[in-house]
């Protein structure tokens, strides 16, 4: 059984915001923007790409006028500069939106994971791009699936992705969202899926737990990051949305390298948990921490990019020597 209400939730001490958030921010982009969060980043050619969500409104806190990917790029992963014009939208008569991208470089290329809503249900998408203005899209699922994130190499000679599907019926006809894995030996052809982890393994989780961040090698194992979402229906407004129930936290946990569905450490407690003020406060949907970019430094440093309250794009740090001292619970707990 789930718990129907998970409680207070409280971040890590590992793990520090940095001084300069929000990191990104409307503010910062030259044009029509108003949410700009759940960013894709990657080290590529030299430098740190981010392509954001950018959802703009007629006017703040007005009605959604449309949503595009925009472009960034930065020296230091720190700070940013938007490029004049987005480099990524899909809409026509049957697709009405793509969003929250994730970044992946696999042998030099860069290859984007993202959202597609359509008319007939909800896709996860794979592009590839040498320049971010020319994309070829790869591969689209069947409806419902998405948050799709690929490791930067392949595993036994196949190309390997985490997602999560929406298994509503069989669910119990609630959210009940459960992150699987999918092997491919081109991009395209995707298959041998299997269950990576459940909600009830999570017990900061009552309602879905999904991929986050692409995973990051180190040698003991993929260093992977995960969204798990509690609800509570006495929570109220929590933003400019009518009212909104959930909350959003980010998890770590290590895969296996060579089988990577398989959970060899899993932290039972949250990475990040919203506190801040950007994280609680003034968004959309307040108490929203999603994470789509992990860039692993020479130093060990880990540096973590998360939309904040679906409205701004954050940073927060840690050593990679400290994240992996967290995973250390088995993937099954016997209190669950
Ligand atoms: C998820 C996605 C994300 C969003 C999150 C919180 O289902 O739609 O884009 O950040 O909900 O609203």
């Amino acid at each position: 059984m789930l718990p129907s209400v998970i409680g207070p939730l409280v971040s890590s001490s590992v793990i520090q915001r940095h001084p300069a958030n929000p990191v990104l921010s409307a503010k910062d982009v030259p044009y029509q923007a108003t949410l700009v969060y759940n960013a894709g980043i990657c080290k590529f050619q030299g430098r740190y790409v981010m392509v954001f969500r950018n959802d703009f409104y007629d006017k703040p806190e007005g009605r959604l006028a449309g949503v595009n990917l925009g472009l960034a790029y930065s020296d230091d992963g720190i700070h940013w500069t938007v490029t004049g014009k987005p480099c990524f939208a899909m809409g026509d008569e049957e697709n009405i939106r793509a969003y929250d991208p994730r970044l992946t470089v696999i042998d030099g290329r860069c290859y984007m994971c993202f959202a597609l809503d359509t008319r007939h249900g909800l896709r996860g998408g794979i592009a590839v791009t040498d320049d971010f203005e020319n994309f070829d899209v790869l591969s689209l699922s069947v409806p419902d699936n998405r948050n799709m994130v690929l490791f930067p190499e392949k595993i036994g000679g196949r190309y390997i992705r985490l997602e999560r599907p929406f298994p509503v019926y069989s669910r119990g006809g609630r959210d009940r969202f459960d992150t699987w894995l999918s092997c491919s030996p081109d991009l395209a052809y995707w298959g041998d899926s299997r269950l990576v982890f459940a909600v009830e393994d999570v017990p900061f989780a009552n309602n879905k737990v999904g991929p986050a961040a692409p995973p990051v090698k180190t040698p003991r194992g993929w260093l992977t990051s995960f969204h798990a979402v509690d609800l509570d229906p006495d929570r109220g407004k929590n933003g400019w949305e009518k009212t909104w129930k959930k909350r959003y936290t980010a998890g770590i946990m290590l895969l296996d390298l060579d089988k990577p569905w398989e959970v060899i450490g899993m932290c039972k407690t949250p990475l990040l948990a919203p506190e801040a003020p950007y994280e609680i406060s003034g968004g959309l949907r307040n108490n929203v921490i999603f994470p789509g970019g992990m860039v692993l430094e020479d130093s060990g440093e880990v540096k973590l990019y998360y939309g904040a309250a679906d409205t701004v794009e954050c940073l927060a740090t840690a050593h990679v020597d400290d994240l992996l001292a967290l995973c250390t619970s088995p993937r099954k707990d016997a209190t669950r």
